[in-house]
Parts: C-alpha cells; sequence; structure tokens
C-alpha cells in the first residue's frame, strides 16, 4: 500500500427515520476486499438538513475520497454537494453509485464535470478495487461497473452484477449510528424477473443469502432498539418455501417476544402490589 487515504461514504436520506444500508455494504466491502491502508467512514444525513452541515461532517474527515449512495430523493442535494466539495478541496475524488446513476452514466459524467467516476451496479467489489488502485496510484481500466473520463471520451461499464454473495453490513459502527431508525435488512439480491419499467429488473438474476445468517442478522436487528425492520428484497416471495420459513421464524420469535412482556408486566403488576 502506497499511502493511507480517509474515504467517506454518504448516504442522504428522504426522513430522518430512514436509515441506508448501501453506505454500509460498501464499509463492509472494504473490510473484505481492503483491509489495510484505508480509514473510512459513514456520514448519514437527510435530504431535508442544511446542506452546509452534510458538508460540514464530510470535510471535517479530510477526505481523499468521498462516494455517494444516489437515489432519486436526493440526486438534487447531492450534485450540490459535490459541488461544494471540489470548491472547498479541489483534489477529493468523487465516485458516485447507486440506482439513480447505474443505468445512464453517460449523460451523469457528461453534465456533471465534478464528477470523477460512476459504479453501475452492485458496490462492494468495485468500490475497494478503485481505491487499491488510486492509494496504489495503479490503472483503474477494468474495474468492473467502473466509469469515467479518458482524455475526450466516456469509458463506460455494464452494471456489476456479481456471483458472490455480499458480506454483512452489521457491524458495531452500523448499530452505533442506527440510534433507534428503521433498520433495511437484505434475505436476497437481485430479482428473478424484469419488469420494463423497474431498475431492479435490471440487475441480473437473484441471489439468496445463507439462512442462518438471515436469521441471526433479523434476530440483531431485532434486539437493536429499533421499532422497525423493513425487508428491501427486491421480490421477497420470490422463493416461496424460503419465504414460508421466513415468515414462521418471525411469528415464532414474535410471540417469544409478546410471551416475555407479558412476563415482565406480570412481575411489574406483582411487585408493584400494596403490602397489606
Ligand atoms: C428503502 C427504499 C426506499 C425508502 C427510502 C429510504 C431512505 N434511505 O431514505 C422509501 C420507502 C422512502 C423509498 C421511497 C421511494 N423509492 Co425506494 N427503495 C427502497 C429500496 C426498497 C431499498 C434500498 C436499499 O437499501 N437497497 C439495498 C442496497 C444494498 O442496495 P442499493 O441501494 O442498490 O446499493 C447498492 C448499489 O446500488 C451500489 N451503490 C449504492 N450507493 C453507492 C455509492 C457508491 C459510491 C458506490 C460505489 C456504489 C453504490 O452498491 C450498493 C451495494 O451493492 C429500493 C429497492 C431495493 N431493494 O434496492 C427502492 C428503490 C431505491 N426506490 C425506488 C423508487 C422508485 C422510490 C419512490 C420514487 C417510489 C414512489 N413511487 O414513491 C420513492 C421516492 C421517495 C421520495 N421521497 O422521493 C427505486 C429506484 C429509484 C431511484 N432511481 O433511485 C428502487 C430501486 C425500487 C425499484 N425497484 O425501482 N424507497
Ligand atoms: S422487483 Fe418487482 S417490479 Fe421490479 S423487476 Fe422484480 S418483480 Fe418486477
Amino acid at each position: 500500500m502506497e499511502k493511507e487515504i480517509n474515504v467517506v461514504i454518504c448516504s442522504l436520506n428522504s426522513q430522518y427515520i430512514h436509515s441506508s444500508l448501501a453506505p454500509w455494504c460498501l464499509l463492509a466491502g472494504l473490510e473484505e476486499y481492503v483491509r489495510d491502508g484505508i480509514n473510512a467512514g459513514v456520514v448519514e444525513g437527510t435530504i431535508n438538513e442544511a446542506p452546509r452541515d452534510v458538508l460540514e461532517r464530510i470535510l471535517s474527515r479530510s477526505p481523499t475520497v468521498v462516494g455517494f449512495c444516489c437515489y432519486i430523493w436526493n440526486i438534487t442535494e447531492i450534485f450540490e454537494l459535490v459541488k461544494q466539495i471540489k470548491q472547498e478541496l479541489c483534489e477529493c475524488v468523487i465516485v458516485l453509485g447507486g440506482p439513480e446513476v447505474s443505468y445512464h452514466v453517460g449523460e451523469v459524467l457528461q453534465n456533471t464535470p465534478f464528477v470523477d467516476y460512476v459504479i453501475s451496479g452492485e458496490g462492494e467489489k468495485p468500490f475497494a478495487e478503485l481505491l487499491l488502485a488510486i492509494c496504489g496510484g495503479t490503472e483503474v481500466a477494468g474495474i468492473p461497473g467502473l466509469c469515467y473520463r479518458k482524455g475526450s471520451e466516456i469509458v463506460i461499464a455494464e452494471p456489476y452484477t456479481p456471483c458472490e454473495i455480499p458480506p454483512s453490513p452489521y457491524t458495531k459502527r452500523y448499530f452505533a449510528a442506527l440510534n433507534g431508525r428503521i433498520a433495511y435488512l437484505e434475505t436476497s439480491r437481485g430479482c428473478p424477473y424484469s419488469c420494463a419499467f423497474c431498475l431492479s429488473g435490471r440487475c441480473g438474476g437473484v441471489r439468496y443469502y445463507d439462512m442462518e445468517r438471515v436469521k441471526k442478522e433479523l434476530l440483531l436487528l431485532a434486539n437493536s432498539g429499533t421499532q422497525t425492520v423493513k425487508l428491501v428484497d427486491r421480490t421477497f416471495n420470490a422463493h416461496r418455501s424460503r419465504a414460508n420459513e421466513l415468515f414462521r421464524f418471525i411469528s415464532r420469535w414474535l410471540h417469544a417476544i409478546r410471551n416475555r412482556i407479558a412476563e415482565l408486566q406480570s412481575e411489574n403488576t406483582c411487585r408493584s402490589k400494596p403490602q397489606n
């Protein structure tokens, strides 16, 4: 590794109550595929807060690279932030990813000169490979999904869909940041169908996560202090018997929680009974 770099992965949620899975997936990818030489952190914000506040949180980490998770609800704010980051830190490398930029990359790179790279499709491995190339000063050509300007030309790659299962995003840092907001969980990635109007239909086939991993993650999230865990599978019931197994698991678990709450309530009632 030539030099150590600071990396910020930023996601702007549509409201405070939402959390974003993608930056934590990318961070888990860096831990899996890079390990040393990169100080990476996540900055989550919302589209409703003052852009200056988000900008300050990003700049306070003196980033060499900032990656933005781009969705339909945050793209306007992200383009604005990118411009301001480049004004304050002109050397900072800007990388965009997410569904809002993955499928018309040529247009994005043509219209936004402040953006250095767009990664199309899934990001865990390509983002890690790009950061390794930036650290080592090596060639970026051939990194899957990576799109960029090369002189007057724009290099466009196919959206990346790997065969492997991505590493789990649920680290201690994720839970420290969750802070009671809605938690998201994937039990599979991709969709077996390809409806024309839907971006999830353009991501290749579906990959199912190991059932034991899913159950472990469900319990971790359920015990994290959040009120709501949302499944963000593109089509949760595409595999009927898996979906049934998970429904049974969730309902058994809910039953156990209800019984425990009832137990605690009756213990409290007994304790608080006045003594005769
Ligand atoms: C959660 C969610 C929401 C939440 C928002 C949560 C939040 N953070 O604020 C809510 C419910 C509010 C919502 C609303 C809407 N949503 Co929505 N939503 C999702 C959902 C189900 C999950 C997103 C997720 O976490 N995925 C899991 C992560 C791991 O996958 P990912 O985000 O794609 O990230 C990977 C890659 O994209 C890439 N990547 C992402 N960011 C970055 C950054 C870098 C630097 C790199 C390198 C890579 C990279 O790497 C990641 C890991 O591989 C997706 C469908 C889906 N399953 O993805 C739709 C989805 C994002 N929503 C979609 C749509 C259309 C909408 C609505 C317009 C629906 C409607 N008609 O009302 C609204 C818009 C809201 C608004 N205010 O304008 C579309 C896409 C829109 C778009 N172009 O961004 C999706 C893809 C659904 C679909 N199949 O079409 N949504
Ligand atoms: S996620 Fe739903 S709408 Fe999108 S391709 Fe799959 S089945 Fe069709």
